[in-house]
């Protein structure tokens, strides 16, 4: 399986970020999906990875930081992902993120568990657990468009020369297994492309230019949390995108671009035509570490 999931250059491609088991979210985008294709059927959706992992908690439990409350159906996401990907042969992608990774030979996320990966596991069938065991091995880690829209999970913080040290990456982090966050993002390539907050726009551009053969264009990438839905960054090299995770709904943002556009840098695009509400209806609400904390 290729590590790079090479996209076409026309139709249009829709960006989702990190659900981590937020079944409603994935349905709400997968309906935004259904339209598009409706008017164009050469449409793409790519989920950038972190299907999987959200917590279990009552609504009294909560915290303001995790958003609008939801009960972890990471079984339920995964299940409705292939149906979708069923209904779309060949349109409708997912990313490895580094709760994806987990699962096959990655460092085990502690988030709303001390093991996620091991609680998420116990929770599967045999049946379902080597499905999903496969389906992650074979996930790519980048996305790429002639449009000069790249998809990752997280930054692109890495030196890259070309898409060839993306497909030698081997999943398997040797043992023992990195500890801290240090430890893991100096892991190469993949500790950077899963953790990364955020890169300088050097790196960035370096990136676009070693898979694009031209600086130009963006990286559009989720993993670390926008509490207002999206934020360009890198001087117009990256857009961080929040479409689910630790979101109020009212400011969860999915991406829709043209790929038969020419992209040069993310300060192109614009509220409510490329950045979309995943839900256009939702009464306005606080933002969570802007407008009270
Ligand atoms: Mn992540």
């Amino acid at each position: 399986m290729s590590k790079v999931l090479r996209l076409p250059a026309h139709g249009r491609l829709l960006v989702c970020t990190d659900l981590q088991g937020n079944l409603g979210d994935f349905e709400a985008m997968a309906a935004h999906f259904r339209r598009a294709v409706a008017e164009d059927p050469d449409t793409h959706v790519v989920f950038s990875g972190d299907l999987v992992h959200g917590p279990q908690r009552a609504p009294e439990d909560w915290d303001p930081w995790l958003g609008d409350w939801y009960e972890d159906d990471s079984i339920g996401v995964f299940e409705a992902f292939l149906r979708l990907a069923e209904e779309h042969p060949g349109r409708v992608h997912a990313l490895l993120g580094n709760h994806e990774h987990g699962h096959v030979g990655g460092v085990h996320t502690a988030k709303f568990h001390d093991d996620e990966v091991a609680a998420l596991e116990r929770r599967m069938s045999g049946a379902l657990l080597r499905r999903f065991w496969a389906f992650c091995a074979g996930l790519p880690l980048v996305a790429v468009s002639p449009s000069g829209v790249v998809v990752t999970h997280a930054a692109p913080a890495t030196p890259l020369t070309g898409p060839e040290e993306l497909e030698a990456v081997d999943y398997k982090v040797p043992w023992p297994l990195p500890r801290t966050l240090p430890e893991v993002l100096a892991l190469p390539i993949l500790g950077p492309l899963l953790w990364a907050r955020t890169c300088p726009p050097s790196l960035a551009r370096g990136f676009l230019a070693a898979l694009l053969g031209r600086p130009d264009g963006f990286v559009v990438h989720g993993h670390d949390i926008v509490h207002e839905g999206y934020e360009v960054s890198a001087e117009g090299a990256l857009v961080r995108l929040s479409t689910s995770f630790g979101c109020f709904d009212a400011h969860k943002r999915y991406l829709d671009v043209s790929l038969s556009h020419r992209w040069t840098s993310a300060t192109e695009l614009r509220e409510d035509h490329e950045l979309r509400a995943l839900y256009p209806d939702a009464p306005p609400h606080p933002v969570w570490g802007r407008d009270y904390v």
